[in-house]
């Protein structure tokens, strides 16, 4: 790639301010680890914009997880995602999609990386402690159907 472009594409990367949002899922909020995830996502340098405990329906679940609405598991995922009261929250700051996902880790808690909120907090696939949006589209979606 030319240097120029590449130069002009970091820096848009660099610059890019965004918001995600995080949903902290019933396990967490029971085993009490919302102050640790939130000052996980604080720490790195980013803002809490909007921070909620509430209780999804199942209508909400059902639309938010409804790109897995097919899968083998989705029954069981808004079965355990409407079970109990959930965090939600939307976050900014540069490239906040991306980094967070990173944060996050691995679907697969107990083959999610040490230093990763999964890896270091859970070990469940569909009690995996915390969503993330996975990209602008998503978060559009996504903060439409929980905050309304
Ligand atoms: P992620 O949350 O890592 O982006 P997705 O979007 O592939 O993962 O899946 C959404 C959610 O569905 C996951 N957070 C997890 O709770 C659940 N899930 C994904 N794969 C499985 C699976 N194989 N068995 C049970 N639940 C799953």
């Amino acid at each position: 790639m030319d240097k120029k472009v590449r130069q002009r594409r970091n820096q848009k990367e660099v610059n890019l301010t965004e918001q995600t949002l995080i949903i902290i899922k019933p396990d967490a909020v029971e085993r009490n680890l919302i102050g640790e995830i939130i000052s996980r996502f604080e720490n790195k340098g980013f803002k809490f914009v909007k921070l909620q405990m509430l209780s999804l329906t199942k209508e909400m679940a059902e639309k938010f997880y409804s790109e897995h609405k097919d899968k083998r598991f989705f029954t069981e995922l808004v079965s355990f995602i409407t079970s109990r009261n959930v965090v939600v929250a939307v976050i900014e700051g540069e490239n906040v999609i991306t980094i967070t996902r990173l944060m996050v880790g691995a679907t697969k808690s107990f083959e999610a990386a040490p230093g990763s909120i999964r890896g270091d907090l859970g070990l469940g696939i569909t009690n995996n402690i915390i969503h993330a949006s996975d990209s602008p589209q998503s978060f559009e979606k996504e903060v439409n159907v929980v905050f309304t």
